[in-house]
């Protein structure tokens, strides 16, 4: 076995060992709506993630998904929430009844950008 495969065998173990270490990014873990859920109105997106957040580095983008489909509902800043692992979004004005979908790109303390989305819906 040469060297150069023997170091990659290597690696590819310690990966195997280290699960946590290789998938340490900001993950999404909740949100407030939940994804998919049906609720009232919120006053809020609160969005909870695996690790430490840099809010002003992070964007989470609200659209409407039917009525008006695609149009992009202003929020207000993307702020820190109860911890350095959550995010909270005001919403400026009462979300009406429909289906919304929420982008979120963030960049973690550590770091890497992790992107991904969710829907809800309001009553
Ligand atoms: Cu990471």
């Amino acid at each position: 076995m040469t060297a150069a495969l023997r170091l990659a065998r290597r690696l590819a173990l310690t990966a195997l060992l280290l699960p946590g270490l290789a998938l340490a990014h900001g993950h999404l873990k909740s949100a407030e709506p939940a994804p998919d859920s049906t609720s009232a109105a919120p006053k809020q997106l609160s969005l909870s993630f695996s690790e430490g957040i840099e809010a002003s580095m992070s964007q989470v983008q609200l659209q409407r998904l039917d009525g008006q489909a695609g149009t992009a509902i202003t929020t207000g800043k993307v702020i820190s929430g109860r911890d350095e692992r959550t995010l909270d979004v005001p919403l400026e004005a009462p979300l009406e009844p429909g289906r919304y979908q929420v982008k979120w790109r963030v960049l973690a303390k550590d770091g890497h950008k992790t992107q991904g989305d969710y829907r809800f819906t309001v009553q």
